[in-house]
């Protein structure tokens, strides 16, 4: 006989878990209890808010393909952790939250901390489900596994109530793993495609989404050399194609770069493979017109619920991109200027002018290109320092981006720090903005527990950059609660453990990162960013200039 925490436990481990992250409560104490027996084995990695434990396993999802394990207490734990499934959701990434709900005897009553997680996740993740019966916990986390791995990957949510983890049972723990193959296009489809883009005078590739294996994006480079079509990713998922290669045109994502937006304004035919086709990528659904886009659009996804949701694709193929990139020939290629121009153009777009700040993060961003180890695992939250990591840096066949699609601050350290628990022999380095750093900073204390420190640079402006930009813009010279007063972040850091240096001139850099690299701590790095230099190619008082003169024009 098992408590229904043992059984749950058993069976993640069952299934290939090895890491969960969460904060404790008191509703979900039986599984806890069975956590304290599998130490090396299925680790609990204790948080200190679940919004932080929520996006480590958004961003373990995102990294490994596996489901990300979270564990939040009721009302107020499941309320901290939203903002991880929003963010799982959005980036298509495999997680399960597992959230102690109140007993089955007092549901329905307003109990303590009661939360009806079916109305507020409803919308927010693919799967929400209670497990009444203690003998049921198999069969529903058998499901909850597989549902966050198939179709397009995210986020499901397993409510406990407290009583039925409590009660025993002899039902079987789940054991072995589950693989989910990618569906196989229809080979007649996959010719027509390939008929269409024969055809093509200007043709595109647009790839999105997690799920990629090295074989599915060796197979879908190898097609695009082969006949010469540019390609490009969509928002934030630059990594899962090898930058170095001449076909790689750049990232579709916020702050459209205009060498992107014309090879999207100017393809006729478009394959967008794994792609979701959403507001970042077509510019506000701009560049392709809705429903039925100007240039052709053959849509390749592996969740039939992807295909036509926004645009009617003149083919539609449900297939993973795998399975799909794999069955590709390549066509004659008849586009090598159109290729080679775009490719100039996203070479050009790493030349920025030097920025007006105490640190430079032109040069900063250079030197990174040639220091990081190709194998680096990068990760951001949200704000204008993001461009830095984003776009000014080169992403070859094995380093990784964590960074999510759905643009929420506070992402860069945790993810950061699940993705040294996975890869602790990696080098992770988070691209913190100073508002960002401060939404989850609380984890420097998560990282030197688990003895998971990456390094942390901080671009601190002292300003909420991004939207003191959209303030200049619209309402010029109206700074309206956007500028920040921190912490001193050195001492912050060193608090926590942290080795850490304030960085006040380009030239400091390259020797600070050296000492940051050879700590064994983990490493914060406070770089000194001027609030003028908000963007590569616009400063603020620029902004405020040009909108002060249409305002008064
Ligand atoms: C959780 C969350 N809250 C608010 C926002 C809105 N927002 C987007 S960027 C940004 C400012 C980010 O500031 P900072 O991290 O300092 O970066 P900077 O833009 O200055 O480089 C804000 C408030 C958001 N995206 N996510
Ligand atoms: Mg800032």
């Amino acid at each position: 006989m098992r408590h229904g925490g043992d059984i749950l436990v058993q069976s993640l481990i069952g299934l290939g878990a090895s890491k969960c992250f969460g904060v404790p409560g008191e509703s979900y104490l039986a599984a806890l209890d069975a956590l304290h027996d599998t130490k090396g084995v299925l680790d609990f990695v204790l948080c200190r808010n679940e919004g932080g434990a929520a996006f480590m396993a958004a961003a373990w999802g995102k990294l490994t393909n596996q489901p990300g394990l979270c564990f939040a207490t009721r009302g107020p734990g499941a309320s901290n952790a939203t903002i991880g499934v929003h963010t799982a959701r959005q980036d298509s990434s495999p997680m399960i939250l597992f959230v102690g709900q109140v007993g089955t005897d007092m549901k329905g009553r307003e109990a303590f901390q009661e939360f009806d997680f079916r109305a507020i996740y409803g919308t927010m993740a693919k799967w929400v489900i209670e497990i009444d019966q203690v003998d049921r916990i198999p069969e529903l986390v058998s499901r909850a596994w597989t549902v966050a791995l198939s179709g397009r990957p995210g986020p499901v949510v397993v409510a406990l109530p407290e009583d039925m983890l409590r009660e025993t049972s002899e039902v079987l723990p789940l054991s072995g793993p589950v693989r989910i193959a990618d569906p196989m296009p229809d080979p007649e489809a996959v010719a027509d495609a390939l008929d269409t883009l024969s055809g093509a005078e200007r043709p595109l590739i647009l790839f999105g989404g997690t799920n990629w294996t090295s074989a599915g994006q060796a197979a879908l480079q190898h097609f695009a050399e082969a006949s010469d079509i540019p390609v490009v990713a969509e928002f934030r998922y630059q990594d899962q194609f090898d930058n170095n290669s001449p076909v790689f045109m750049g990232e579709a994502g916020v702050g459209l770069v205009p060498s992107v937006r014309k090879l999207l304004a100017e393809a006729d035919v478009i394959l967008a493979v794994n792609a979701l086709l959403g507001e970042t990528v077509t510019d506000g659904y701009s560049l392709l017109a809705v429903p039925s886009p100007q240039q052709k659009l053959i849509h390749v996804h592996g969740a039939s619920e992807e295909l036509g949701k926004v645009y009617r694709p003149t083919i539609g193929i449900q297939a993973g991109p795998n399975a799909f990139a794999k069955a590709l020939s390549p066509v004659q290629s008849r586009w090598a200027d159109w290729r080679a121009a775009a490719r100039r153009a996203y070479e050009e777009g790493f030349a920025a002018p030097h920025q007006p700040s105490p640190v430079d993060m032109v040069s900063v961003s250079a030197h990174l290109r040639e220091v990081l180890p190709e194998d680096s695992i990068v990760t951001n939250g949200a704000g204008n320092f993001t461009v830095w990591p984003n776009k000014f840096l080169k992403f070859g066949q094995n380093m990784r981006l964590l960074a999510p699609q759905s643009g929420s601050m506070g992402y860069g350290l945790p993810a950061a720090i699940a993705a040294r628990i996975a890869e602790p022999d990696k080098r992770v380095i988070c691209f913190a903005g100073d508002g960002d750093f401060q939404m989850t900073c609380q984890e420097l204390a998560t990282s030197v527990q688990a003895g998971a420190q990456p390094i942390v640079l901080i671009l601190n402006n002292g300003i909420y950059g991004t939207i003191r930009a959209h303030q200049e813009r619209n309402f010029p010279a109206r700074v309206s609660g956007t500028t920040m007063v921190s912490p001193d972040f050195v001492a912050l850091a060193k608090a926590y453990g942290f080795h850490a240096e304030r960085v006040e001139t380009t030239a400091q850099f390259p020797d600070a990162l050296e000492r940051a690299f050879a700590s064994s701590s983990g490493a914060v790095l406070d770089l000194v960013i001027a609030p003028d230099a908000v963007t590569p190619r616009q400063t603020l008082s620029q902004m405020r200039a040009e909108a002060t003169a249409r305002t008064e024009g």
